[in-house]
């Protein structure tokens, strides 16, 4: 794909939109070298979209949650792309062909782009793909992005660090060990969600934002935005559109105060470094001279012949 057209892209052709992750994606360096020549150029186009990361144990409901709140967006006139981070999908293999069935009515929607998480990818790894999707889906014209992730490990992080704001689904049930809810996960998360808010569940729901809410008073938090703790339910519509209602208040208090281009540029500042760093460790992995000198310099340390300061300096050195 030598002559790739941007403008065709940046028209929001789903097929040029989709030519391009797929560069993105591609584990040839060439197709990488080509992608980050479009994405350089499209980049004063990027950044105006609304970015949510949502997150959830598995079953919590976050795929009819997106169906969902995807068609509440659409029926307000945006364009919505639906992104993924899952960093077991090449084992779980089919999960993303249940959530083609969980979002039927999005997918079949023409302002809907939904994309499954790429497999593990070399140099970042899931998240970098996905963080450099999202930023030709904006370029696409496309003005909410949602970016999914199950809730184990460390994508959540991962998730967090790549959006503006970070949804966390719940399912109605007051004990924690139960959600596997860690209190880093609530340090994250600007708005806990209880999902399935719905028939006998209502009354549980009710209960277990209480029991979060009064959580959250424990943790300290930014000065413009204390985490709100909902409900709703995906499956009948409830209560969706204060959710989509309660990001837009958070956006428009971010930027009053300052802090929602700031956000942005301290996760670039971040991603930058974090990238470096993986940069700097593959060149000493592929570096022949370090191979070599590697061995003994170890036995040199070990020996107590030579201290490990000054055999790592002598390793950088080399690169
Ligand atoms: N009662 C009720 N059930 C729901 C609701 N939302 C989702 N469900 C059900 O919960 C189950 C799991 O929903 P999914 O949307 O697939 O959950 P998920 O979080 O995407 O699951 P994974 O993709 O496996 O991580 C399905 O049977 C849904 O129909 C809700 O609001 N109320
Ligand atoms: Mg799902």
């Amino acid at each position: 794909m030598p002559n790739f057209d941007l403008d065709l892209l940046q028209s929001g052709n789903r097929r040029a939109l989709a030519k391009a992750i797929t560069l993105v994606e591609s584990k040839l360096d060439k197709h990488r070298t080509q992608a980050q020549q479009i994405l350089e150029k499209i980049l004063p186009n990027t950044g105006k979209s609304i970015r949510i990361g949502i997150s959830g144990i598995p079953g919590v409901g976050k795929s009819t949650f997106i169906e969902a709140f995807g068609k509440h967006l659409i029926s307000q006139g945006k364009k919505v792309a639906v992104l993924a981070v899952d960093p077991s999908s090449p084992v779980r293999g089919g999960s993303i062909l249940g959530d083609k069935t969980r979002m039927e009515e999005l997918s079949r929607e023409e302002n809907a782009f939904i994309r499954p998480s790429p497999s593990e990818g070399a140099l970042g790894g899931v998240a970098q793909k996905t963080r450099e999707t999202m930023l030709l889906c904006e370029a696409a014209g496309y003005d909410v992005i949602l970016v999914e992730t199950v809730g184990v490990g460390q994508s959540e992080y991962e998730v967090a660090a790549m959006v503006d704001f970070f949804l966390v689904l719940m399912i109605p049930n007051a004990g924690d060990e139960l959600q596997g809810i860690k209190r880093g996960i609530m340090e994250l998360a600007d708005s806990l969600v209880i999902n399935k808010a719905d028939g006998e569940s209502i009354n549980l729901a009710r209960r277990t934002k209480t029991h979060y809410q009064n959580a959250f008073h424990l943790i300290k938090h930014g000065s413009f935005w204390n985490p709100r703790v909902e409900t709703c339910s995906a499956l009948e519509n409830e209560r969706i559109s204060d959710i989509w209602d309660m990001i837009s208040e958070y956006q428009q208090l971010a930027i009053d105060n300052n802090a929602f281009y700031e956000k942005r540029s301290n996760q670039n500042s971040q991603w930058l470094n974090k990238l470096i760093h993986e940069m700097i460790e593959l060149r000493l992995k592929h570096s022949v001279e370090v191979q070599d000198k590697m061995p003994g310099l170890q036995q040199a340390v070990i020996n107590n012949t030579t201290t490990p300061y000054i055999a790592a300096k002598q390793i950088v050195d080399l690169i």
